[in-house]
């Protein structure tokens, strides 16, 4: 596949943006690529600046479940952008965003519209370190909740992909507060809830991790950590920024029936716009500024053209079995997947949920960080060189998910699978499956 222009057009971002782009995974750094420059993007593919055409399975690392430029949310866009970009001032579109997101996730009464889930999670634990009187969270390994940096420790996504194990910059006195533990491991979480009893903030958690590739939530264990939370005092905050939206309208916490106090929201309720978002029930969130006095603020937050965006995706993941509809869509991929793999003999792990999930080359379980790092990582490159060349653009990392979109016709899934099962020949013919 040509991609001259990509790899002129990374030389020349290179010279003047930190490794050629503005988010370290995208790099392609670890699996040994070049990063596609992309030009367009409709429905469920992309066009890069070669004009090769790839499905896409990265979706914008998960908002565009509505698949790209969807015309209802394109023509929400447009607009509000007809009526200015910014007003730094309320608008309406934050009403109508902020009661689709009550309306929809069980744990939240009251929210406040932030700029990345980053921002929806370092205020969200900024919050409930104000509400508790306390430092110490806990976080789990291979979990990533953005760069703030009380979380950059043993975080999944980019930092897990670079392979840093903190982050330089972040002085100890910052993270001494963080302890990381290993994921669906609850005996681990009794004994350090004990241990700090009174002590510890917020258990902060993605209910169904999505940074370390797909790794579920194991029976019991977010109920263990609700119930944990409520007998020490604890915020339980659930980091909702992949699922929120994703797993059901209701996000994860829907799915499982567990209700954290603060969730943290991101990505989809944006439509590809920067959005983030935080909520709880009305007792907690009106802690928050100006209501409150726990300082939290953005420029550009509840901007409206990205609110309108939001509103626009939400309103249309709402008609009726857009979800069963994706589900099925999801299984069919990644069973796929599975069942290709083992035709030739390869052991691999496929994780999944609705339509998020992840293939490890592992034999598994693959249940928490641990295992994930065991994976065969050659195995991942190559492969994922295979499906790119194949015309199917995967995240460049298996700490990363891969998620379907409504615009994913069975015919794509199909050539998706039809795809990796020529990979795997070629993994086994290549003597790279031992
Ligand atoms: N860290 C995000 C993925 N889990 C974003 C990666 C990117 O945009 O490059």
């Amino acid at each position: 596949m040509n991609i001259s222009t990509s790899r002129k057009w990374f030389d020349q971002a290179a010279a003047i943006i930190p490794g050629g782009v503005n988010s370290p995974v995208r790099a392609c750094k670890s699996v040994d690529s070049t990063p596609l420059f992309i030009t367009s993007a409709q429905g469920a593919t992309l066009k890069d600046a070669d004009g090769n055409t790839y499905l896409d399975y990265v979706a914008s690392w998960g908002p565009m479940i509505l698949g790209h430029a969807h015309p209802e949310v394109i023509a929400a866009v447009k607009k509000a952008a007809d009526m200015g970009t910014s007003y730094g001032a309320p608008c309406r579109a934050e009403i109508e965003l902020a009661e689709l997101i009550i309306d929809c996730v069980p744990g939240i009464e009251m929210v406040r519209m932030v700029n990345s889930g980053t921002e929806a999670t370092m205020s969200a634990v900024r919050l409930a370190r104000a509400i508790t009187g306390r430092d110490k969270i806990i976080k789990f390994d291979g979990c990533y909740h953005g760069h703030a940096d009380a979380f950059l420790v043993a975080a999944g996504s980019g930092v897990a992909t670079l392979g840093i194990p903190g982050s330089p910059g972040v002085p100890d006195s910052f993270v001494q507060h963080t302890l990381s533990l290993p994921f669906n491991n609850l005996e681990s979480v009794t004994s350090a809830m004990d241990t700090l009893h009174g002590q510890v903030a917020a258990i902060i958690v993605e209910p169904i991790a999505g940074n370390m590739g797909v790794v579920l939530p194991q029976d019991g264990f977010l109920t263990g950590l609700r119930n944990l939370c409520t007998k020490h005092g604890t915020l339980l905050v659930f980091d909702e920024v992949i699922t929120g939206f994703r797993v059901a309208l209701g996000g994860a916490q829907q799915l499982y029936g567990v209700t954290p106090d603060l969730t943290c929201l991101g990505k989809i309720i944006g439509g590809g716009l920067p959005v983030g978002a935080y909520g709880g029930s009305k007792t907690i969130m009106s802690a928050v500024a100006p209501e409150g006095n726990v300082y939290q603020a953005g420029t550009l937050s509840g901007n409206p053209v990205a609110m309108a965006a939001g509103a626009a995706t939400l309103q249309l993941l709402k008609k009726t079995n857009f979800y069963p509809e994706l589900e099925q869509k999801g299984r069919q991929l990644f069973t796929g997947l599975r069942v290709a793999a083992e035709k030739e003999g390869i052991k691999v792990t496929v994780n999944f949920i609705a339509s998020m999930g992840s293939m490890f080359f592992h034999p598994g379980p693959v249940t928490d960080f641990a295992s994930v790092k065991e994976s065969n990582s050659s195995a991942f490159i190559n492969f994922y060189k295979y499906m790119r060349e194949s015309g199917i653009y995967l995240a460049p990392s298996a700490f990363e998910a891969a998620f379907v979109s409504a615009a994913h016709t069975p015919a794509d899934l199909d050539k998706t699978i039809e795809a990796a099962s020529t990979a795997f020949k070629r993994l086994v013919s290549s003597g790279e499956m031992g």
